[in-house]
C-alpha cells in the first residue's frame, strides 16, 4: 500500500491525495510537517508531499509522484494517450507551477507574519503572474476540462495551484488573478464541487489549527519577542 507523507494544509499534498482518491487506490496518510528531521529520510529536500510505494521506494516532488502513480496505476487514466496531447497537459501544469504557484508563494511569509510585502516584491510577483495569465489564457480550453474534453492531471494540478494563487497572490496584490483567465473561475468552481475535492477540503480545514500553531512556533523561534 502507498503511504502519503505530509499534512493536509499543504496544497501540494492535497493534489497528490486527490490523484490517489481519483484512481481509487488504497493508501494511508502519515502526518508529518516540514521541518521534522524524520522527513529528510523520506524526502531529500525535506518538503512534503512524499510517498513510500508498496515496494518501499520513497518519492518526492508532486509532479514526479503524479507521473509515478499514473505509470504504475494506469486505470482511470489522467493523461491522454497521444504524446502531443500529453505534452499539452504537462505544459499547462508546468506553466501553472512556474508562473502561478511559485510567484504567489513568495508572498506567504508576509501573510503568515502579518506584515506587508515590500512594494518591489509585489511588482515582481505581479509581473510573473501576468505572464501566467497570458500563457494559461492561451493554453487552457475549459471545454469542459482544462485541456479539452478529457479530465486530466492538469485539472487536478491547476485546481490546487489556484488555492495558493487565491489565498496569497490575489489577497496580497488585491487583484483577482483567476478572473483574468477567461472561464477559469467557472471551471475552478466546478472542480471544487466534486466529491473528492470536498473531502480533501474538509481534511484541510481540520488540519489548519494544528498547522497554524506550527507556523506560529516557527515564527516565534526566528523572531523571539
Ligand atoms: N516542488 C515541491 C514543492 C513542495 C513544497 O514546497 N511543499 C511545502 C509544503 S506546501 C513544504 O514542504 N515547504 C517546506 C519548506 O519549504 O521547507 C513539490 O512539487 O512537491
Amino acid at each position: 500500500m502507498i503511504t502519503l507523507h505530509g499534512f493536509a494544509a499543504s496544497n501540494y499534498y492535497n493534489l497528490v491525495k486527490h490523484v490517489l482518491l481519483y484512481k481509487e487506490l488504497s493508501f494511508k496518510e502519515h502526518l508529518i510537517y516540514s521541518g521534522n528531521d524524520d522527513l529528510l529520510a523520506i524526502s531529500p529536500v525535506g518538503k512534503v508531499p512524499a510517498i513510500t510505494t508498496s515496494e518501499g521506494l520513497n518519492i518526492s516532488e508532486s509532479s514526479v509522484i503524479c507521473d509515478f502513480i499514473e505509470e504504475t496505476y494506469p486505470e482511470n487514466a489522467l493523461y491522454p494517450e497521444n504524446a502531443g496531447e500529453r505534452a499539452v497537459v504537462r505544459q499547462i501544469m508546468k506553466v501553472a507551477e512556474l508562473y502561478f504557484e511559485l510567484p504567489s508563494r513568495r508572498l506567504i511569509p508576509y501573510v503568515f507574519s502579518g506584515t506587508e510585502a515590500p512594494e518591489s516584491l509585489k511588482v515582481e510577483v505581479r509581473q510573473v503572474l501576468s505572464r501566467g495569465v497570458i500563457a494559461l489564457s492561451r493554453l487552457c480550453k475549459f471545454s469542459p476540462c482544462i485541456a479539452g474534453e478529457q479530465f486530466t492531471m492538469a485539472d487536478i494540478y491547476v485546481y490546487y495551484v489556484n488555492t495558493i494563487v487565491s489565498a496569497f497572490g490575489s489577497s496580497q496584490l488585491d487583484w483577482d488573478v483567476l478572473a483574468q483567465v477567461p472561464k477559469m473561475k467557472e471551471w475552478n468552481d466546478s472542480m471544487s464541487r466534486s466529491a473528492i475535492a470536498q473531502k480533501v477540503e474538509a481534511d484541510r480545514q481540520a488540519n489548519i489549527p494544528e498547522f497554524m500553531q506550527k507556523i506560529k512556533t516557527q515564527i516565534q523561534a526566528v523572531n523571539p519577542k
